[in-house]
């Protein structure tokens, strides 16, 4: 009835065997090699802001401390928070996914500037030297969002880890801009916008606020410098300055960074709930314009960060009416989401499984976001635990777990092998029970005024801290499984099939590993999400694109029927 339509290439040739020695990778512009010198880049600051952040918890298993100094606790969270967003989550999927994956979705052989790729690559590198050096000299204890006065006064490395800020900045803008003109300029004929795969979608979203907003807080970290080495009194009060004008300009960029964060995931969980659900994507065209919706709202609300900072009352009801609107497009997409899944006929893959607590984590993270935006109860729960677990539940249930399914979604294609299912949905149960035990806990805690920040806490709340504490434990070891399993597939994985999820978009039709160009010949387009001519062949435990038998040789015209008279008929 049907037949296979691509063969299996005998070459072994792929972009990881091509050419050889540390040369070929330094100075390689193949955006599939910078995809994982970042991925190995991000996972380092991961586990370095992984370790802090066990330290954070371990010493807050006793009510007044366990083993470090309040000025210590001080630097070790600023340092945990700034390696996590600036380091890790920010070019966590974007860079180390996306640079994978954006050029081999459209068919193309490249990004648009492969130069300019790897350029942005080493400025991460310089970035996180920066960081590296505030880390070992005097460390940094403002917190991650550098706030003035205080920041224009401490003496620990602000300078240092701004300008590192600063240069991770570019290196942000410039893979903006590249995936912005690649996405515009080298899709392949017949790949309209509304045949993107919604991964291409978030990933553009995601760059126009890179591009958009970056700038803005480069320019403020500038003037902070500034401000420190010559007093130029725009910040800091003693010389005229406004320091709640640094709030204004960090959140106008920060808010829409935490799009920079989540627009990803959301690509990533539209391709693993449509692929793993065999089913095609529910309102595809909602989801993909909700991004962009979001993209463009998302500069609109960064005031709902400062509802206590004295601004006007009309001010904060603005801002707390307009934050309300950004909910109503991440709705969207839960539900579209659900309704993928809805009659499909689900693999419970590690991926999907990722998927899955992706899906409860963010839906509890976006929804507490609602009791934040709301102006009076926000007044009682800002700076308590209660945010920090809203935005755990959103940057870590959310976006790491999103990368993490999306890691062992394309792991396969990544590097050719197949890792431990059972193993690795294991992990992602100890993931997702570590992560509640977690941050659940938070949430009660600041409901009940426990402030964010604090070295030690009030003994009634020793209870919950050390659930918390035993939970943190439970995830980082989680997390350990999976790394155990990633890397254990490499040495002893089942060499993986072309399709092995049977997935419709393009990456699936290259050879794993792809070869150094992706493609030998340019793919077919289609719909990305039609597996209606996807079949699951056994004997290579891959999924192969069928095509209908079609007559190769036209037949002999049949003389087109007669019109009969039915009344003659009768
Ligand atoms: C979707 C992804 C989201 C991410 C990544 C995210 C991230 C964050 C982060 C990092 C903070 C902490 C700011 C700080 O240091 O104080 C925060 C706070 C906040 N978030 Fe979200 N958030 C998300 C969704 C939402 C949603 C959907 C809402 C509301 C509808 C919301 C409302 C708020 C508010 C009002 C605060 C400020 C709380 C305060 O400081 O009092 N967030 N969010
Ligand atoms: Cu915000």
């Amino acid at each position: 009835m049907s037949k296979a339509a691509t063969a299996d290439h005998a070459s072994d040739d792929n972009y990881l065997t091509n050419t050889k020695g540390i040369m070929s990778w330094i100075v390689t512009l193949d955006h599939k090699r910078i995809g994982l010198m970042y991925l190995i880049g991000v996972m380092v600051s991961f586990a370095i802001g992984g370790t802090l952040a066990l330290i954070l918890r371990a010493h807050l298993y006793n009510p007044q401390g366990s083993f470090l100094s309040n000025d210590a606790y001080n630097q070790v969270f600023t340092l945990h928070g700034a390696v996590m967003i600036f380091l890790f989550i920010i070019p966590s999927i974007p860079a180390a996914l996306g640079n994978f994956l954006v050029p081999v979705m459209l068919g193309a052989k490249d990004v648009a500037f492969p130069r300019l790729n790897l350029s942005s690559f080493y400025l991460w590198c310089a970035g996180a030297v920066f960081f590296l050096f505030a880390l070992c000299t005097t460390g940094l204890d403002t917190g991650w969002t550098f706030y003035t006065p205080y920041s224009t006064t401490t003496s620990t490395s602000v300078i240092a880890a701004t300008t590192g800020v600063f240069i991770l900045g570019f290196s942000s803008i410039f893979t903006g801009l590249n995936f912005i003109v690649t996405v515009n300029t080298m899709r392949p004929p017949g790949m309209t916008w509304f045949k993107m795969p919604l991964f291409l979608w978030a990933i553009y979203s995601t760059a126009v606020i890179q591009v958009l907003a970056t700038p803005v807080l480069g320019i403020t970290l500038l003037l902070l410098i500034c401000e420190r080495l010559m007093h130029i009194g725009i910040f800091d009060p003693a010389f005229n300055g406004d320091p709640v004008a640094f709030q204004h300009f960090f959140w106008f960029y920060s808010h829409p960074a935490v799009y920079i964060m989540i627009l990803p995931a959301f690509g990533v969980i539209s391709e693993l709930m449509s692929v793993h659900s065999h089913k095609s994507i529910f309102g595809y065209r909602f989801i993909a314009l909700s991004s962009i919706a979001i993209a463009l709202l998302s500069f609109l609300v960064w005031g709902h960060h400062m509802f206590t900072s004295g601004m006007s009352e009309i001010t904060t009801i603005i801002f707390s009416a307009l934050t309300f609107t950004v909910s109503v497009p991440s709705a969207i997409k839960v539900f579209n989401w659900l309704a993928t899944m809805y009659k499909g006929s689900i693999s419970l893959t590690t991926p999907m499984c990722y998927a899955l607590a992706f899906m409860f984590l963010f839906t509890i993270g976006g929804l507490t976001g609602l009791f934040l935006g709301t102006l009076t109860t926000d007044l009682h729960l800002h700076d308590t635990y209660f945010v920090v677990s809203h935005f755990h539940y959103v940057m870590m249930g959310g976006t790491l777990v999103a990368f993490l399914g999306g890691l062992f979604h394309w792991w396969p294609k990544m590097t050719g092998k197949m890792f431990n299912e059972t193993w690795g949905r294991i992990s992602a149960a100890i993931v997702f029970i570590g992560f509640n035990l977690t941050f659940l806990p938070q949430f009660v805690l600041g409901s009940r005024g426990m402030p964010r920040r604090y070295a030690s806490y009030d003994p009634e709340f020793t209870g919950l801290h050390r659930m918390s504490t035993v939970g943190a434990f439970t995830l980082g070891f989680g997390l350990l499984v999976a790394l155990i399993v990633l890397l254990h597939s490499l040495y002893r994985g089942k060499k993986a099939p072309r399709n092995p999820w049977g997935g419709a978009t393009l990456e699936w039709r290259c050879s794993s590993p792809p070869p150094y160009y992706n493609f030998e010949r340019p793919p077919v387009v289609g719909n990305p999400y039609y597996f209606g001519d996807l079949e699951y062949d056994a004997k290579s435990d891959d999924y192969v694109f069928t095509e209908p038998d079609r007559e190769v040789v036209p037949q002999k015209l049949e003389p087109a029927p007669q019109h009969v008279d039915s009344k003659k008929d009768a």
